[in-house]
């Protein structure tokens, strides 16, 4: 496939999915506005319309809770085809939202956006309102998920980590208690063959987390101390840390110099703070389970995710490349989301092995900023392999390029326009 081709394919998934002021994910399985796929699809529909990538960010932030979580699902119209539903949630939003949140991509998107702007002026002002809601989430992240002040926020939910069946999970999800849970349908399966899905298991555990929560009325001043699952996961920090540095320097700016400094102090404590999340035997970083103070011995590509934030030159930064490239020698179609060594790697189900281009592409934006180039542009050239060879699906199997899981995916879609986009996009075709 020619790259113009998989952009006219990219650009028409972005028109079939859109709702006209969100996006859903892809029809059928995933019918709702998903909030780390929203962000990073706003990405991709920048290039082709700006206006509809801020309606996009924007439509998201409108549904942030008054104690400024962003919840990880806005369900905009009724819908069957998706359990756990907003009868489930019982979160008593005026448009039912989830009562969880996910990784909060919103403020390196945000940079984007705002930086790829022909006129600045013309958009400051959403920009700067952006930003605020922006910072209460960030805000609200350091208050409720990290109430000790370690510098360090914790998951309380799998699917808050977007990874949701990571094997990083294992031991804190196997300690999660599921007597008495209401029995349930799940939906998923119907979509999707279920050797691509989550297991029975790791459902269950899902749903008594989701109900433990409600028992607690969505109280975010209690669920941290009351959740059996508290991990602190490496990737979704870098995250933060990255969106936070990016939001800092908006508010320089956006005339805000007093929020630019205190959100630059901040990171600076979660930095150092990530560094306690190396671990030796694995060369890369781990989860800590907060419950029973130990750092878990699972290597997913979570644990790659501090690329993100880490200078060039930075002690970590060569372990951490040498160990993607190693997975990479043994994956032609993108980076495995586990060590393909581990016994628990399963290179068709969902987060225990396929290669996701949305991984993909915040990896790449660390390789960059650490001076890591050549190795940002073969994760670029592999995730367009499994375009060439798939076309735009949720994810790859990383040996096989199969594509798996949902099909006509947006934010798949949205970052090969990004990609494509990019001034170093491989212009020949290998094919
Ligand atoms: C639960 C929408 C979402 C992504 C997540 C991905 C998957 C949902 C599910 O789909 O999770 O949030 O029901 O499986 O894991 O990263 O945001 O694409």
């Amino acid at each position: 496939m020619k790259n113009q081709d998989m952009l006219l394919e990219a650009e028409r998934i972005l028109r079939l999915n859109d709702k006209g002021h969100y996006t859903v994910p892809t029809h059928g399985l995933y019918p709702f506005q998903w909030n780390w796929d929203s962000c990073l699809t706003a990405l991709g529909q920048f290039r082709l319309s700006p206006e509809r990538a801020w309606v996009e960010v924007e439509t998201l932030m409108a549904h942030q809770w008054p104690d400024g979580m962003v919840p990880h699902i806005v369900f905009h119209e009724m819908d069957d085809g998706y359990f756990p539903g907003p009868h489930v949630w019982q979160t008593g939003r005026p448009t039912p939202t989830s009562g969880i949140t996910q990784p909060p991509v919103l403020g390196l998107v945000l940079e984007q956006l705002y930086g790829r702007s022909t006129d600045p002026t013309a958009v400051r002002a959403r920009c700067h309102a952006l930003l605020m809601a922006a910072v209460r989430w960030h805000d609200w992240f350091y208050r409720c998920r990290d109430p000790q002040g370690t510098g360090l926020v914790a998951l309380l939910h799998p699917w808050e980590s977007g990874r949701d069946n990571s094997c990083d999970w294992d031991e804190a999800l196997a300690q999660v208690p599921v007597e008495g849970i209401s029995p349930y349908q799940r939906r998923d399966t119907g979509h999707v063959d279920a050797s691509q899905r989550p297991t029975a298991f790791e459902y269950d555990r899902y749903v008594a987390l989701l109900e433990c929560f409600r028992a607690l009325k969505w109280d975010n001043n209690r669920l941290h101390d009351a959740s059996p699952f508290q991990v602190v996961d490496p990737g979704f920090n870098a995250i933060l840390i990255r969106s936070e540095l990016a939001l800092a320097r908006l508010a320089g700016i956006l005339g805000e110099p007093e929020l630019a400094q205190r959100l630059t102090q901040r990171t600076a404590h979660a930095i150092n703070a990530l560094q306690g999340l190396w671990h030796e035997g694995l060369g890369q970083y781990a989860c800590l389970n907060r419950r029973t103070g130990q750092l878990v011995n699972s290597g997913s590509v979570g644990g790659l995710l501090p690329l993100m934030v880490l200078p060039a030159g930075h002690a970590h930064v060569d372990a951490l490349c040498q160990r993607l490239s190693q997975w990479m020698d043994q994956a032609p179609f993108g980076v495995c989301s586990m060590d393909p060594a581990d016994e628990r790697f399963d290179g068709k189900r969902y987060w225990r092995g396929p290669s996701w281009l949305i991984v993909n592409f915040l990896l790449m934006t660390g390789l960059r900023q650490c001076g890591q180039p050549d190795l940002a542009q073969r994760v670029m050239q592999v995730s367009l392999n499994c375009i060439r060879h798939g076309g735009c699906s949720e994810y790859y199997h990383p040996m096989t390029g199969e594509p798996l899981g949902g099909g006509t995916f947006t934010w798949t879609a949205a970052m090969v326009i990004e990609f494509l986009g990019m001034e170093d996009a491989p212009k020949q075709n290998p094919e």
